[in-house]
């Protein structure tokens, strides 16, 4: 089976950690461990590059981490920051395609094979978003290529940190065979537990074993065991389209002041909100102005109508009339957000999460399964 699409697996390095020393310059340099007090028992949840050196990894009891490396500097997690700037991380994203499946706050799958904008070279256009995050943002992230989701995850994580890895089709017997099982979606630690029962380890050990072998002794998911295994993996990045609200935002080059440019800018965020929410087939009853000002100070007014807000021309009318309610005039605005929220759960299409966790408990669900292994129902093989 061959996939001609172009996947990238994004994540971000050291997350927590590097977020806490873009914030505060005296972090940068240092072992940084985010997590819980020691007195409470607390463990890691992040630790920077500078703290793993001395061994200090994630979900070790951070009472561990000090002994490890008491010049460490322990901070407690933020995490409406964390999912600030992972909101930014996704917008970025999503400008370059509509197929972004964010998997938790700091990395996403995006299905880059037929991009909206950008390079045509995938390996490119993954370099163009990892330089984009640095500049615009001030973090490092790590990026994968390949031709499904299982290979761009891999990759993402071949040369972390701030590391960029394709794996093209022909070179993936370099990477595969070596690779501990336990890194294949769907191996919890009860099938690596399993796995290792068997005697199978490495990716190439699982190799030995046939298709109705390995169905013999995991059923459905034995099978998904089997073509994963030779990085065949069809399964499609699905965007999440039971956002919350959807909407886009502008950072101008010079602050504004004038109401009348405002406006004007208001009108193209109208245009773009409503070609997204179109896109989405999504409608919402609130609407949300979201302005930064000069100071950084942010503020937001909303405004719920009874009924469906549905055109460009009421959502720039809406959101003219909130801007009334701000200090649009008089203070000057470094950035301007339209967004709409309140959605009918009933008619906005929703994504049934199917996150691998373990393929097992998946299949045993029924729901997913044919999204997830789609292959497994054809008659290809
Ligand atoms: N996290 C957590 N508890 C864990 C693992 C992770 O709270 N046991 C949080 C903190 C991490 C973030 O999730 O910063 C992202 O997790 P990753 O597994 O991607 O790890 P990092 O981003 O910290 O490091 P890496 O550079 O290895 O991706
Ligand atoms: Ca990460
Ligand atoms: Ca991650």
């Amino acid at each position: 089976m061959t996939d001609h699409r172009k996947i990238i697996h994004v994540d971000m390095d050291a997350f927590f950690a590097s977020v806490e020393q873009l914030d505060n310059i005296n972090l940068r340099g240092k072992p940084v461990v985010v997590g819980g007090s020691p007195e409470n028992r607390g463990v890691v949840a992040a630790a920077s590059y500078e703290a793993r050196a001395f061994g200090v990894h994630s979900a070790m009891p951070t009472r561990h981490a000090y002994q490890l490396c008491p010049q460490a500097v322990f901070v407690p997690p933020r995490f409406a920051r964390y999912k600030e700037i992972s909101e930014q991380i996704m917008a970025i994203f999503r400008e370059y395609t509509e197929l972004v499946e964010p998997l938790s706050l700091d990395e996403a799958y995006l299905d880059v094979t037929q991009p909206l904008k950008g390079p045509a070279l995938a390996r490119e256009l993954a370099q163009e978003i990892r330089t984009r995050i640095k500049t615009e943002i001030g973090l490092s992230a790590s990026a994968g290529v390949a031709s499904n989701k299982f290979l761009a995850k891999i990759a993402s994580d071949l040369k972390k940190p701030d590391g960029l890895t394709v794996i093209a089709p022909q070179r993936m017997e370099d990477v595969l065979p070596q690779l501990n099982v336990k890194k294949l979606p769907g191996v919890g630690k009860v099938t690596a537990a399993k796995l290792a029962d068997l005697g199978v380890n490495t990716i190439a050990e699982l190799r030995r074993f046939s298709e109705s072998e390995l169905e013999a002794h995991f059923g459905k998911t034995g099978a998904w065991f089997y073509h994963i295994a030779r990085g065949e993996d069809s399964r499609p990045v699905v965007p999440h389209r039971d956002r919350k609200s959807i909407g886009c935002e502008d950072t101008f080059s010079a602050d504004i002041t004038n109401v009348d440019q405002l406006k004007l800018e208001l009108r193209q965020l109208a245009r773009r909100v409503t070609e997204r929410l179109n896109r989405a087939g999504a409608k919402g009853r609130t609407l949300t102005l979201k302005i930064t000002y000069d100071d950084f100070i942010k503020i937001t007014r909303s405004k719920t109508e009874a009924r469906e807000i549905l055109t460009e021309e009421e959502i720039f009318t809406i959101s003219a009339q909130l801007l009334e309610l701000t200090d649009a005039g008089i203070k000057p605005i470094r950035l301007l957000g339209l967004s709409l929220s309140g959605f009918d759960a009933e008619r906005t299409s929703r994504r049934t999460d199917h996150q691998l966790k373990d393929a097992a408990s998946i299949v045993a669900t029924g729901g997913p399964f044919q999204l997830v292994f789609p292959f497994l129902l054809s008659n290809e093989h």
